[in-house]
């Protein structure tokens, strides 16, 4: 049972398997005059804010609040550890909206105690192209859990969603809600650093080298081509590859491989940095970790270009490089042996009804 998620416009579990609901928006765009103007109410002593992720003070609460109450292994183990520059990337790209970033707060002490964010993107599924807000980050304090709060925080989120004049979202989450549209089984180099120790020390494809400003067109023309092939996935334009692919230090790595004779962009691949704090060892705080995200083989076969991702997340001193078994990794995981990582991740849309579950090789999407 689950008392909120059975009022939302979403894919229901008594629905699976019933052929004759058509894919698609569930419910349509009502005048935005209709959309509710006020904020959701909170409990008495909580307050709404919205969260200026330029400000170094906000942006500190919000990377505290994750750090001490964001998302664990299931043995508890591990929990994400988003860097503020992370964040800031995370929450930015262009067009986003302040609104979405959506905190609150206790209304005496002003401290923030939860979390929850969007941002917009196109995303593909079959031959519509959809505005959506890709939600993310929600986060409820430790001490404030299984009060409801949740539902609220979500309420609101798309109330500010549909208030941009935008009806759909996608978000994933390790738990089963209804419904999936896909569920993709996180990996992870096995056993944690041994595989990264026993790489090269350089890349073995010729023109192996950094992204750069001057490969955004380049890139975007390979990204749009091989996602193509996906029932899921964004529509990148050149403005959102300079956003999402273009290096920034500790956040977002890219590689292109520049033919030596005819200086074309043949293949790319890329991994964004997501630490983890090491809950309760003595010994070790935090697990450097590296997650594959956006990679286009077209010349080199897909193999020999993660291996070369290996290879440079290894010189970067990364413990682990994560990958999930969307798009066409599997191929790759398999043969570089990488173990099963922790737990699933369920992907879903909101207010967007698929008819059948996608095979993870059908998803081009990966959210962060
Ligand atoms: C979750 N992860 O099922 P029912 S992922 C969505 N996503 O509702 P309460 C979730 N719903 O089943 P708590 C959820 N986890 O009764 C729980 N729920 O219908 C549902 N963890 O609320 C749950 N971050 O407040 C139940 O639960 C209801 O206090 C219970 O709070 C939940 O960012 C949470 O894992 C997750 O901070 C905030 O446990 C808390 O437990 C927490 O009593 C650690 O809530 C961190 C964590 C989740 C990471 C993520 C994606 C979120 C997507 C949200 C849905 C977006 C929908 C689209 C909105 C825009 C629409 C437009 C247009
Ligand atoms: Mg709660």
């Amino acid at each position: 049972r689950h008392k909120f998620w059975e009022t939302q416009p979403v894919g229901q579990f008594k629905d699976v398997g019933d052929t004759s609901l058509p894919e698609g928006p569930i419910e349509l765009p009502t005048p935005l005059s209709e959309v509710k103007q006020e904020p959701y109410n909170l409990p008495s002593q909580y307050e709404w804010t919205t969260c200026d992720m330029d400000s170094e003070e906000t942006c500190n609460e919000v990377y505290n609040l994750l750090k001490n109450n964001y998302v664990e292994d299931d043995e508890n183990v591990f929990r994400f550890n988003y860097s503020r520059e992370f964040l800031r990337w995370a929450l930015r790209p262009p067009g986003y909206y302040k609104s979405w970033h959506i905190g609150v707060r206790a209304k005496m002490s002003k401290k923030l105690v939860a979390y929850v964010t969007g941002v917009p993107a196109r995303i593909r599924v079959r031959d519509e192209v959809v505005k959506m807000a890709e939600i993310n980050f929600l986060c409820v304090h430790k001490k404030l859990r299984s009060k409801r709060l949740a539902p609220v925080m979500i309420k609101e989120a798309t109330r500010r969603v549909y208030l941009e004049n935008i009806w759909q979202a996608a978000y994933t989450a390790g738990v089963v809600l209804p419904t999936p549209i896909t569920t993709c089984q996180p990996r992870m180099t096995m056993s944690r650093t041994i595989k990264l120790y026993k790489l090269p020390d350089q890349p073995v494809t010729p023109g192996f080298r950094k992204m750069e400003l001057r490969d955004v067109p380049a890139v975007a023309r390979l990204l749009r081509q091989y996602l193509s092939q996906f029932v899921v996935c964004p529509d990148f334009d050149e403005n959102d590859v300079e956003h999402w692919l273009l290096p920034t230090e500790d956040v977002i790595d890219s590689y292109v491989v520049e033919s030596p004779k005819t200086h074309d962009i043949t293949d790319f691949c890329s991994f964004y940095t997501l630490p983890s704090s090491i809950l309760g060892n003595q010994n070790y705080s935090i697990l450097k970790a590296a997650y594959s995200y956006y990679n286009v083989p077209t010349k080199t076969p897909l193999l020999q270009l993660m291996n070369d991702a290996l290879i440079v997340a290894k010189k970067k001193d990364f413990d682990v490089f994560n990958a999930l078994d969307a798009m066409h990794n599997e191929s790759f995981l398999k043969e570089l042996k990488f173990g099963p990582g922790d737990g699933q991740l369920h992907y879903y849309l909101y207010n967007y009804r698929i008819r059948n579950a996608l095979r993870p090789s059908e998803l081009g999407l990966v959210l962060l």
